[in-house]
């Protein structure tokens, strides 16, 4: 039997979306201290209660980077020792072809996914290079690896997690730090919603009539990789439902 970790101070961004609760659940039950970070101090607050657990909370938008410095600065003493960060915040906005795309759409897409994710990633690894442990789980995507048609920028994004993820990897050896790039395909969660816009009906369309996977799901990836040994570093995890699977190359033809 592999004699397993369990996390002592959990970092999660995006703490109060489908994926980030999730996981906030299940590092909880674990015994983890958990740092949890959104926008909304109310649905931060929401979660802390509902969790039992002991947690530190902090409200930002993850495209403040001074605001994101601040909080991590005033992280308390005894949430301090990160040993797992896990790069949750991230969003797709739009399913358009590029050719008709919002460009703010885009931009948001990369500062939030990308830019965001990179800056919080520089600001916890002093922490675990000076304890000479740790883990980041960045939240991928099936995106960073397919593309689709109206993915460009999202998929474009969660390809820069992913080859950030292998490169981190690449710099870590010798740290003691893992890398984990988690790649889930479709599941059922407000992602939908927040790319539609709030166009529910539309959101629903995408999950509807199949056997979709939820974000518990994902937290049994993201808690099995963080719980092996430290020994084992899981670089990537592609996970998706049976019920999906590729598309064929697209061909134009002429009449
Ligand atoms: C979400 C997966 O297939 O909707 O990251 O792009 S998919």
């Amino acid at each position: 039997m592999l004699e397993k970790y369990t996390p002592q101070t959990v970092l999660i961004t995006g703490a109060t979306g489908d994926f980030g609760k999730a996981f906030a659940q299940r590092f909880a039950e674990l015994g983890s201290k958990l740092i949890l970070i959104g926008r909304s101090e109310d649905k931060l607050k929401a979660l802390q209660s509902e969790l039992g657990a002991q947690t530190h909370i902090a409200a930002f938008d993850m495209q403040d980077k001074k605001g994101m410095e601040a909080a991590i600065k005033a992280i308390p003493n005894e949430f301090k020792n990160i040993d797992l960060l896990i790069n949750n915040a991230g969003l797709a906005l739009g399913l358009d072809p590029a050719q008709n795309c919002d460009i703010e759409d885009w931009e948001t897409m990369i500062a939030v996914n990308n830019t965001a994710l990179v800056q919080m990633t520089r600001l916890i690894l002093p922490i675990m290079t000076g304890n000479k442990k740790g883990h980041i789980i960045n939240i991928g995507s099936t995106a960073g690896s397919y593309p689709y048609a109206g993915g460009n920028v999202y998929c474009a994004t969660k390809a820069f997690v992913k080859m950030f993820s292998l490169n981190l990897r690449a710099d870590l050896v010798g740290t003691n730090i893992r890398v984990t790039n988690i790649e889930p395909g479709a599941i059922q969660t407000q992602f939908s919603e927040v790319r539609f816009k709030g166009d529910k009906a539309k959101a629903d369309a995408v999950y509807a009539n199949t056997n979709n996977m939820t974000a518990n799901d994902v937290a049994e990836a993201v808690t099995w990789s963080a719980c092996l040994p430290p020994y084992f570093n899981v670089n990537r995890m592609e996970i998706m439902p049976t019920v999906q699977s590729f598309g064929p190359l697209t061909m134009e033809r002429f009449d």
